[in-house]
């Protein structure tokens, strides 16, 4: 295994939808032990603290809920993502959904830079690929990869310097899916994997077909892991629960596949509400997993499974 620099960024982020209490994700991560259990594969890890919005001169917006306050954790995501790919593997501890807004144009930025392409796993029961005129419900956590791919439409947003191609993303884990989402996901050519898919072929088929392209096109591989990409049976802390969703064996899979693979470079854990969690339990989850992706198994492998 090889250690890396992990550098844990505490992104806050709650204004992306209605319901309070995904600002206390970050803390929450640290108190169900993440930087210690990434210590404990080997890596060195730094806790930058947490980040704070830039102030923004923008009018409060009839329909999008928080468009000022979210345009703000833009910009101070964009250069902190571009900044923290300089140093090291950076850890996004979120906040909601909306934190991605930031960190997938930053860090395809520094991928841009580096003459890379810049590839997108998206693990999450939703699309999130609403424009800012096509989500009904005004939450802007419904948009961060429409934004990310440098779909029209979102003014009073910065422009997006290195968007990511739509090819390059990968959808996994889909179960509720808004009607404009679903025609311009198609229409953009995005991979997708509903959990149709995951129950007919398992998570391996689609995740490790992802996986290839991303190597073959030496790609980096940024991670956005929701916490309803998991059945809320298992994973209650979470605003916008979704039933049917991954099995915990099926989160460690991916998990380990990603970490095989070596190609991961960033991840961002997203949409924790521990005013809504069981005793820390869904916290505790979204840890052992990242811990999985960097490393954390059960039996060493004598070599590593193909893809
Ligand atoms: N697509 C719906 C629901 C939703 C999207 N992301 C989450 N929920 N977490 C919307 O509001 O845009
Ligand atoms: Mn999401
Ligand atoms: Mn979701």
């Amino acid at each position: 295994m090889s250690a890396k620099t992990i550098l844990l960024v505490g992104a806050p982020v709650d204004s992306g939808k209605r319901g309070a209490g995904c600002l206390m994700g970050p803390d929450a991560y640290r108190s169900a032990r993440l930087p210690g259990a990434l210590r404990d594969l080997g890596h060195d890890v730094v806790d930058l603290g947490n980040l704070t919005p830039e102030a923004v001169d923008l009018p409060a917006h009839p329909h999008l809920y928080s468009l000022p306050e979210t345009v703000g954790w833009t910009q101070a995501l964009i250069r902190e993502a571009e900044a923290a790919m300089t140093r090291g593997l950076p850890i996004f501890m979120g906040g909601d959904h909306a934190l991605s807004l930031g960190t997938v144009p930053g860090v395809a930025a520094h991928a841009a830079r580096e003459g890379r392409p810049q590839f997108v796993l998206w693990l999450d029961a939703h699309a999130d690929f609403h424009t800012l005129k096509t989500t009904e419900s005004g939450n802007l956590h419904g948009t961060p990869l429409a934004y990310a791919t440098g779909r029209d439409g979102f003014e009073g947003f910065p422009e997006v310097a290195a968007p990511v191609a739509p090819e390059n993303v990968c959808i996994i884990g889909l179960r509720s899916v808004d009607g404009p989402e679903r025609d311009a996901i198609d229409a953009a050519g995005v991979a997708r994997a509903d959990m149709r898919d995951i129950d007919e072929d398992g998570i391996r088929k689609p995740l490790a077909a992802f996986l290839n392209r991303v190597a073959e096109a030496g790609g980096a591989l940024h991670v956005s892991l929701d916490v309803d990409f998991l059945d809320p049976a298992v994973a209650p802390a979470v605003g916008t629960t979704v039933p049917g969703g991954a099995t915990v064996r099926e989160g460690h899979l991916a998990m380990e596949m990603i970490h095989d693979s070596g190609l991961m470079t960033s991840l961002d854990l997203v949409e924790l509400n521990p005013m809504l969690d069981e005793r820390g339990r869904t916290a505790q989850l979204m840890v052992d997993l990242a811990a999985s992706a960097l490393g954390r198994r059960v039996f060493d492998r004598p070599t590593q499974r193909m893809l």
